[in-house]
């Protein structure tokens, strides 16, 4: 980090949108950026520099002090709100989205993480993305009921009070969805990390283990080989979980980060299977059934399969495997200025936690380690950054990802010469975002 010293460091506009126009950003946030102008012109009227003139963002240093706001002279309003607390409203920008690379059905049935505006490894509740094949049911939790049969020497029919009376574990795994950075596959390039990965997130997850539950309930240790698992939403959707998984981490889970459930991620009550595709972790799960083969339903025929160059489905590729991403700078974000930056993103693999990270600023002929930020945790998000001192040059960002086991990630050459070109899901490869002399970052492709 030695040149950490000698680089003044570069200002990035963090607009999350390249098509949201500037006016419509500087609608959404008129009380901040009014503040700022206003700020620095009572701090000594130093607003004439070159540099400030283009970004009121980061004044010079002065010595005086710096001008008192409003909001220092006098007392404020009390405790804000007794209810459920919001956040500023100067981060109204930060929002769940609908891509522009989706056709728009009757009902909405995607929304994606803003990535680009988070920090650290836990995605807030309300910024989680969301996937609901037959729209988001209204779960009364008092009427709700886990039936848990098969082959099983005693069935069970829970309420949730029941279900929360059993020893439970709180555990951080990452979700993401089969069909996050599909796209890629179609090189639609959609402009923003929020489009590209946004169908990822990662919470604290509340809940009983399954194996707790299986014991419980007495099932067939010879002949029970697969869960079937059902939703209690308007598609009862439906899904086979081997029962390796399920003996292992899979989860019952009612709490997500700290709270139950919200209603959009199944409230109150879904199943969490660490590391597998997002579909396999079914919401609003009303049953669980044990038995001794894989049920073929219909999200693992006609959907989540991955058409293969041979002409043949894969079935059941449920394992998401070693991804990494960055997240700033990313697409549709504009460096001001050469510099310093700190370059971060995620990392995560399904089958466990990651080990390194590498990052390239050269569209992959040099790579240099990255930092990861503790706890690495397994089947979790791990935060990774790196320093870098832009040139102004045009720079091909890129992040490879190796977990414990080995995996690394791919290029889009090497998963392409193994997966074709006709899949929609699980596309891990190294992905690319190009920053151009001009400071702007766009979504490319690399051969
Ligand atoms: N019952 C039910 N469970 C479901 C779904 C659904 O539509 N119904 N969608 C699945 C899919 S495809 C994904 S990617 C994840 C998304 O979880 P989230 O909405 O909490 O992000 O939930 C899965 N579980
Ligand atoms: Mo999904």
């Amino acid at each position: 980090m030695g040149n950490k010293t000698t680089v003044t460091p570069g200002r990035l506009i963090a607009a999350p949108e390249n098509f949201i126009t500037a006016e419509q950003v500087k609608a959404a946030r008129p009380a901040r950026r009014g503040f700022m102008r206003g700020a620095l012109a009572a701090a000594g009227g130093l607003a004439a520099g070159g540099a400030l003139a283009q970004s009121p963002q980061t004044a010079p240093f002065v010595e005086s002090p710096p001008a008192i706001p409003p909001w220092t002279r006098r007392l404020g309003p009390g405790v804000a709100t007794l209810g459920y607390g919001v956040p500023s409203k100067f981060e109204s920008n930060v929002q769940r989205r609908i891509s522009p690379g989706l056709t728009p059905t009757r009902e909405t049935s995607v929304s994606f993480t803003p990535l680009q505006n988070l920090f650290g490894i836990i995605t807030p509740s309300g910024l989680h993305f969301e996937r609901h094949h037959s729209g988001m049911p209204e779960v009364d939790p008092e009427q709700h009921r886990l039936m848990i049969h098969g082959l099983v020497k005693r069935p069970l029919l829970l309420t949730m009070d029941d279900l929360m009376r059993f020893p439970s574990v709180s555990r951080i795994h990452f979700i993401e969805c089969g069909a996050n950075s599909g796209m890629e596959w179609g090189n639609v390039a959609v402009p923003t990390v929020q489009y590209t990965h946004g169908m990822l997130a990662c919470s604290e997850f509340t809940g009983v283990l399954l194996s707790t539950l299986l014991e419980e309930v007495g099932y067939d240790k010879k002949n029970g080989r697969f869960i079937l698992a059902e939703g209690a939403d308007g598609s009862a959707l439906t899904r086979t979980i081997p029962i390796e998984f399920a003996l292992d981490d899979v989860m019952v889970v009612y709490g997500q980060n700290g709270e139950m459930l919200r209603p959009e991620n199944g409230y109150p009550l879904r199943l969490v299977v660490p590391g597998v595709q997002g579909v396999s972790n079914v919401k609003w799960l009303r049953r669980l059934e044990v038995g001794d083969k894989p049920w073929n339903a219909r999200e693992e025929t006609l959907h989540y399969v991955d058409l293969m160059p041979d002409g043949i489905f894969r079935q059941y590729s449920g394992v998401q495997e070693v991804k990494s991403v960055i997240t700033s700078p990313s697409g549709g974000q504009k460096l001001l200025d050469k510099g310093f930056y700190e370059i971060t993103g995620l990392a995560w693999s399904g089958r466990g936690k990651i080990r390194r990270v590498d990052v390239s600023t050269d569209g992959g002929r040099s790579w240099r380690t990255a930092r990861l930020q503790e706890p690495v945790l397994t089947k979790a998000l791990t935060r990774f950054r790196i320093d870098w001192n832009w040139d102004g040059s045009p720079a091909f960002l890129q992040s490879r990802a190796v977990d414990e086991t080995g995996h690394v990630q791919p290029t889009f050459a090497q998963l392409r010469a193994v997966r074709g070109r006709n899949s929609i899901y699980h596309n891990n490869a190294i992905f690319t975002w190009q920053v151009q002399p001009n400071g702007e970052v766009w979504n490319v492709q690399l051969g």
